[in-house]
């Protein structure tokens, strides 16, 4: 099965997706995820200028090889950008080997090891009353595991809260960021009193999460996971920004509030010391920005040598193709933990058509062979490229904060 055309198709139906497509001369066509928000145009480049033509003519079938290829190869090694563009050709790969098998790509990972794959929703809401609400409707819908964020009061706007009935985290900025302010003793105080509130609205009947952004110091991130210990959270998720892995030895002498990180992680080497040294207990990587199915398969092994469970990134920006693939790994690993969901903004589902289902807070990727999703070029194309960017983060003072 030899690859006759690589391309990459940028489209915006509710928010901006990178797809690349990969064609065969068998008639097979493989789609992969390439976004990466807020520098979505980096990645189109790096596989338009550099990884598609070394793709024509080469043996589909070859996915480890290709990997080396495009990893090793490379010289240049790691980084958010090329890992998103491997990733892209991973997926698009495995997506060719399960339609050529005609099988689902789990079963070519090993099969089911569970009946279907706990995913997590976000809550969320500008006060209290808005985010129980918000709580309420969640386990309505039957989700199991709540993601819970609410406006820190006094601060104008608070990243992970979107407007009213919305489902996007960035704001319409065009070509600039949005700046926000950040205040920590504003957030840990309010953090507190919001994560208490919701234990004692709706009890411990449902694993509660929350997440950072990484906006903490070392021991400000373990001073909120001791105040949050009666709550029995599910995780606090990047508390501290993780290039500096050593951080969270500072986090886990102090607290039992178990740790998740690792959403922008791109590599293994990322998260190493997290897994060996058994700092954190979800690694949150993702498919399609860690990599591929191959290399994500990769970490979540060492993980499961140490105890650490999966918990994949699976916010909107991450496309229906990529949501899927992640479907397909956590449906087949030993050490799955729980799957980020979020679901994708209309009108998404104009262009992919997807076979994953979600049902009592439980998803499954479907049947159908490969990944299980199909990429509308037509309808692609009624929906153009908006550039809009992730907020940057200030300090009262006006200094750039972590995010
Ligand atoms: O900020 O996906 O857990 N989810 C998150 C997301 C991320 C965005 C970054 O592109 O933290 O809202
Ligand atoms: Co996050």
């Amino acid at each position: 099965m030899r690859i006759t055309d690589a391309r990459v198709v940028v489209c915006s139906p509710g928010r901006n997706y990178v797809t690349l497509i990969i064609e065969t001369d068998e008639g097979l066509v493989g789609i992969g995820d390439a976004t990466l928000n807020g520098r979505e145009m980096a990645v189109v480049a790096y596989l338009r200028e550099h990884v598609c033509p070394l793709l024509v003519g080469r043996d589909a079938r070859r996915i480890e090889d290709i990997w080396q290829y495009l990893y090793k190869g490379a010289y240049w090694r790691r980084g958010p950008v090329t890992m998103t563009a491997i990733a892209a050709v991973d997926v698009a790969l495995w997506d060719l080997k399960g339609k050529a098998a005609d099988m689902p790509v789990y079963q070519l990972l090993g099969g089911a090891a569970r009946d279907g794959v706990m995913v997590y929703t976000h809550a969320s809401g500008e006060d209290l009353a808005a985010l129980h609400r918000d709580v309420q409707e969640n386990l309505d819908l039957g989700y199991r595991a709540v993601r819970v964020q609410a406006s820190i009061p006094g601060l104008a706007s608070t990243y992970g809260v979107p407007s009213a009935g919305d489902a996007v985290y960035e704001p319409a900025s065009g070509n600039r960021p949005q700046e926000d302010r950040w205040d920590t003793a504003a957030y840990l105080d309010f953090a507190a009193e919001m994560i208490s509130s919701v234990r004692e609205e709706f009890g411990y009947g449902f694993h509660l999460l929350h997440d950072v952004h990484h906006r903490l110091s070392p021991i400000e991130a373990a001073h909120l996971g001791k105040a949050l210990e009666p709550y029995r959270m599910f995780w606090i998720e990047d508390p501290t920004p993780a290039e500096d892995q050593s951080a969270f030895r500072t986090i886990r002498q102090h607290t039992t509030t178990p740790l998740a990180v690792g959403e922008v992680f791109n590599s293994i080497w990322d998260c190493q010391h997290l897994i060996t040294e058994r700092l954190i207990d979800y690694i949150r990587t993702s498919v399609s920005h860690a990599g591929g199915i191959t290399h994500l398969r990769r970490i979540f092994a060492l993980a499961d040598l140490y105890g650490v469970r999966s918990g994949s990134h699976g916010a909107g920006d991450l496309s229906p193709a990529s949501f899927a693939a992640a479907l397909h790994v956590d449906m087949s690993i030993p050490n799955f933990g729980v799957q980020e969901y979020m679901g994708h903004r209309s009108p998404a589902e104009e262009v992919f058509d997807v076979s994953y289902s979600v049902v009592d807070g439980h998803a499954h990727p479907g049947d159908a062979p490969g990944i299980g999703v199909t990429f509308d070029e037509e309808a692609a194309a009624r929906h153009p490229y908006e550039p809009r960017y992730l907020p940057i983060n200030r300090r009262l003072d006006g200094t750039v904060h972590d995010w």
